[in-house]
């Protein structure tokens, strides 16, 4: 009798908004977009902008648990950080102006110097650091295709699909994902595993990416994710409950 694991079918299918992604295991990278201290913990870029970091950290653990998923199954996986060259040639003038923070990118906080590449505070957070073998992109814009490999580095993995995990929703991640919608990426994000200072803008940048049909993408819950993945399901166990948000608490889209 074979011990040999059953063969992964051609399509999975999550449940997902505005309808069912059909993920095609081939095809499929994680991306996980800008987990960077500089965001997620006090002290970073995200905190001099004034902003509340303790909302971003929600995102973590089901993003964690995401990549668990993807690298029990050896598909590709795809980390971002914004950064800056330490000149900051790479950092208009425009961008680096704007807040009202004394403190402004390329100046020192507790954690370096704030989103220059190299610097504690650019670092990914400890918990979801990439491992060998994981593609790792620097990028200077909020959306991840702008001045980078990216596009490249997927074309040479073979990548047309993308789920997407990441701070913040309404800023890199969703640049990021109207960015690939245009270069013919189907895109699905992964409701619990993205997080803005801002959860209002959470809400109203999912209903805005589902809408229309899917004008930019797809949404689903982490649970309808892991399910559909193959050996995912018993990861749903591991997760203390307040992670995954109850069905009926998720914005639905306006105009499917
Ligand atoms: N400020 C803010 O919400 N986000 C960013 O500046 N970068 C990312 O979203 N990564």
């Amino acid at each position: 009798m074979s011990t040999a694991s059953p063969p992964t079918p051609t399509r999975l299918s999550i449940k997902a908004r505005p309808f069912a992604f059909q993920l095609d295991p081939r095809r499929a990278a994680l991306l996980v977009i800008d987990m960077q201290r500089d965001f997620i913990e006090p002290g970073g870029f995200g905190a001099s902008l004034g902003n509340d970091v303790s909302y971003l950290q929600a995102a973590v653990e089901p993003t964690r648990v995401l990549l668990q998923a993807w690298r029990g199954l050896g598909w590709p996986i795809v980390h971002t950080r914004e950064s800056h060259a330490p000149d900051l040639s790479d950092c208009p003038s425009t961008k680096r102006s704007r807040g009202h923070s004394s403190v402004r990118i390329g100046d020192t906080g507790p954690m370096g110097r704030l989103l220059v590449r190299g610097e504690p505070g650019c670092d990914i957070i400890p918990a979801l650091s990439p491992l060998p073998g994981e593609a790792v992109i620097d990028k200077p814009g909020k959306g991840a295709f702008h001045a980078t490999r990216l596009m490249e580095v997927l074309h040479l993995m073979g990548v047309t699909q993308l789920v997407v995990a990441g701070v913040t929703t309404e800023v890199c991640v969703q640049s990021t994902m109207r960015e690939a919608n245009d270069r013919g990426f189907d895109c699905l994000l992964v409701q619990e595993a993205t997080a803005s200072y801002f959860p209002q803008f959470k809400a109203a940048t999912i209903k805005m990416i589902v809408a229309q049909g899917g004008i930019v993408g797809w949404a689903a819950s982490l649970r309808s994710v892991l399910k559909a993945l193959p050996y995912a399901a018993p990861l749903l166990g591991s997760l203390p409950m307040q992670t995954l948000q109850p069905a009926g608490s998720l914005p639905t889209g306006g105009g499917q």
